[in-house]
């Protein structure tokens, strides 16, 4: 287990910090992440409902899913991780999060810069005309129907199978190719190609810090290990960072 105080040192010695983000950051607002201990990978299956075969099989199965989603998701605050992240941003520490997160919560809790590599459910697109909309609170009809055309709308969200928004799997490569520290907050690394992410930085001689409650498929490239909930290590490692500034 290494020490908040090494971590801060490299954050303060950092050029370009990252943070790359998983459902696990999300845990203590209340949403539960994929496959922990409560996650939703235990009442669902995320990878026969997240997929355009469900969609096109059961559209209804499918919103009834995302709808208690957004339920869980509109009412969830931002965290003590993420607003720390998002104040990191702000004293000039941390130059983007590139999350896999489709809950808002970054961008609620005040950083600027984000990339989300899977959507946000939030948003919802027609399956035809390409009209797209931003709810601030869950639909009341399952399954929504687009009021340009009348078809189906979905989440804007990109399921198992689809490919990431280019856009967005641009955006991240050019901060992560700049990155030469990321910090990896709250994710298992199994999914692809998000979880190439913190590689990369590794391959291009960054640091890679591990902020997690348990051993995950990235903890054996992680530089430092910080063992415990998100909110709690961020905390910490804020406190930290303030002392060192204020010494400086
Ligand atoms: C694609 C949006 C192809 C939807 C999501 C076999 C091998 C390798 C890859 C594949 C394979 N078979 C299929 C694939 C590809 C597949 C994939 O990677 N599958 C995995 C499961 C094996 N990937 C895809 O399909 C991707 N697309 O490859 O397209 C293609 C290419 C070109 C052209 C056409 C097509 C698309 C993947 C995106 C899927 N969408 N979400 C929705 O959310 O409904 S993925 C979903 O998993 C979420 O986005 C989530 O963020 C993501 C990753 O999960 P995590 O965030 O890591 O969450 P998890 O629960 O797993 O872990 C939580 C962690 O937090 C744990 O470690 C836990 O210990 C920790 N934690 C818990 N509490 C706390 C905590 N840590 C700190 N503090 C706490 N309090
Ligand atoms: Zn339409």
């Amino acid at each position: 287990m290494d020490t908040i105080e090494e971590v801060v040192e490299k954050i303060l010695e950092s050029k370009y910090c990252i943070a790359f983000t998983g459902s696990g950051i999300s845990v203590e607002s209340g949403i539960p992440s994929f496959r922990g201990p409560n996650g939703l990978w235990k009442k669902y299956r995320p990878e026969e409902l997240a997929t355009p075969q469900a969609f096109s099989r059961d559209p209804i199965r499918v919103w009834e899913w995302y709808k208690w989603r957004m339920e869980l998701i509109f009412k969830a605050k931002p965290n003590p991780a993420h607003r720390v992240l998002a104040e990191l941003e702000r004293l000039g520490f941390l130059k983007c999060i590139i999350t896999q997160n489709i809950d808002d919560l970054h961008r609620l809790a005040g950083s600027k810069c984000i990339v989300e590599l899977h959507g946000n459910i939030k948003r919802a697109r027609c399956i035809s005309c390409g009209y797209r909309v931003t709810w601030n609170k869950p639909p009341e009809e399952i399954p929504p129907h687009c009021p340009r055309c009348n078809s189906l709308l979905r989440p804007d969200v990109v399921w198992f199978g689809e490919e990431l928004p280019r856009d967005q799997w641009m955006k991240a490569l050019e901060h992560t190719n700049k990155a030469d520290l990321v910090l990896v907050i709250g994710t298992s690394g199994v999914v692809y190609p998000a979880a190439m992410i913190p590689y990369i930085v590794k391959e291009n001689g960054g640091i890679v810090v591990e902020i997690n409650i348990e051993d995950t498929a990235l903890t054996n490239i992680a530089d430092y290990i910080l063992r415990g909930r998100a909110g709690e290590i961020l905390e910490s490692i804020y406190r930290v960072l303030k002392q060192r500034i204020e010494r400086l």
